[in-house]
């Protein structure tokens, strides 16, 4: 499916202003997506839970332009606040979109959005943020044309344009959980978007909690972007690549037994995993810092001495994912605050947890 099919230009007595808003969670990959090649297609497939605090939300207003120009017309605000940095990385994806979406062109648009984490937390946001935009655009097409009536196109035309947007994002779309990228382990899936497994998530799972302990809030060195590239010639690359399939195939069955054991041992593997390849690229790079190690260290220790099944996983930067049962909550927060307070940037933690997805506002 390339959602290239239908030639959707509004026809000129048709054109008329309007409003969409949406608000979509981020997301933490479990089964890491890192490593894209052609327009942003994934070497392997992913898996991530759906959070349910992590929330960018996005209004899209939009209005027949006044004279007919070439291109996208965008103004934008971010948290209330023109931001000229966003506003251009928005329109570059916006012309992207040009081919599937040549109405986008006679359209003014204007994209207002905030997020329900603070800025600076170190919390990426590229996830929620194309996902929100993206839901907005089909809200859109469906608006006008009628095309997305049925709720499995919808979600993944959204989650079709959101990888496009940042691969990530595509799986953002899906409550409970998603995979993203082909795989024969689940049927229906695809290099273009995600697809839901929250069908195939234990009870264990559908609770799990993450909160995210901040360790550094500061911008990070090297982006994603970046880091994806860096793949391109790292010597680990190939076996990299059939490893995700394997933990994947591991996976699964634990996700659906509710083995608490096996996920966190192939969720602490995988998150040591990417940070690994981040080091063994060339020119390589450190996104842990010695908190990271030290959290790591503690939360190993106090697994083992407590016997309670708490597991990290690590996204594309230093702070730390602590996941667990919902039943387990007194006790991590207990650990949490004796024993890794003074490891927290300004005793920061958010306290997240596995979500019900998108909601349109
Ligand atoms: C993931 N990450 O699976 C992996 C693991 C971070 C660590 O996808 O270039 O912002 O926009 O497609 O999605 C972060 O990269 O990259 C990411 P682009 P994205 O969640």
């Amino acid at each position: 499916m390339t959602f290239t099919e239908k030639d959707l230009i509004i026809p000129q007595d048709k054109l008329k202003a309007g409003t969409t808003h949406w608000q979509s969670p981020s997301n933490i990959a479990i089964i890491k997506y890192w490593g894209k090649h052609g327009v942003q297609l994934p070497r392997n497939p992913s898996m991530s839970f759906t959070l349910q605090n992590a929330l960018t939300e996005t209004k899209l207003s939009y209005k027949p332009k006044e004279e007919p120009t070439a291109g996208i017309e965008l103004d934008f605000l971010f948290e209330d606040a023109p931001n000229e940095a966003f506003r251009s990385k928005l329109v570059t994806y916006l012309d992207s979109l040009l081919p599937f979406y040549p109405f986008l062109e006679q359209l003014s648009l204007k994209i207002q959005t905030v997020n329900s984490f603070p800025h600076s937390a170190g919390i990426a946001s590229s996830a929620s943020s194309m996902s929100a935009l993206a839901l907005c655009l089909c809200s859109i097409e469906d608006d006008f044309f009628g095309t997305l009536g049925d709720d499995t196109m919808f979600d993944r035309k959204a989650s079709f344009l959101a990888r496009l947007g940042s691969g990530s994002a595509a799986r953002s779309i899906f409550g409970g959980a998603a995979v993203w990228g082909q795989t024969d382990l689940v049927a229906g899936s695809s290099d273009e978007y995600a697809v839901s497994i929250e069908d195939q998530l234990h009870p264990i799972f559908k609770s799990l909690h993450d909160d995210i302990l901040i360790v550094s809030s500061e911008e990070k060195a090297v982006s994603s972007r970046a880091g994806h590239r860096l793949m391109d010639k790292n010597p680990y690359a190939p076996t990299r690549y059939a490893q995700a399939h394997e933990r994947l195939s591991a996976l699964l069955p634990a996700l659906k037994n509710g083995d608490i054991e096996k996920f966190g041992e192939i969720a602490e593997n995988e998150a040591l995993t990417l940070h690994g390849l981040m080091m063994t690229s060339n020119p390589s790079y450190l996104l842990m810092e010695p908190k990271t190690i030290a959290m790591i260290q503690a939360i190993r220790i106090y697994r083992k001495e407590q016997n309670v099944p708490v597991y990290f996983t690590l996204d594309a930067g230093p702070n730390v994912h602590l996941l667990y049962p919902e039943e387990y909550i007194s006790d991590v927060r207990g650990f949490v605050h004796s024993e890794l307070a003074n490891l927290l940037d300004e005793g920061t933690y958010i306290p997240d947890f596995v979500g019900e997805g998108p909601e349109e506002v």
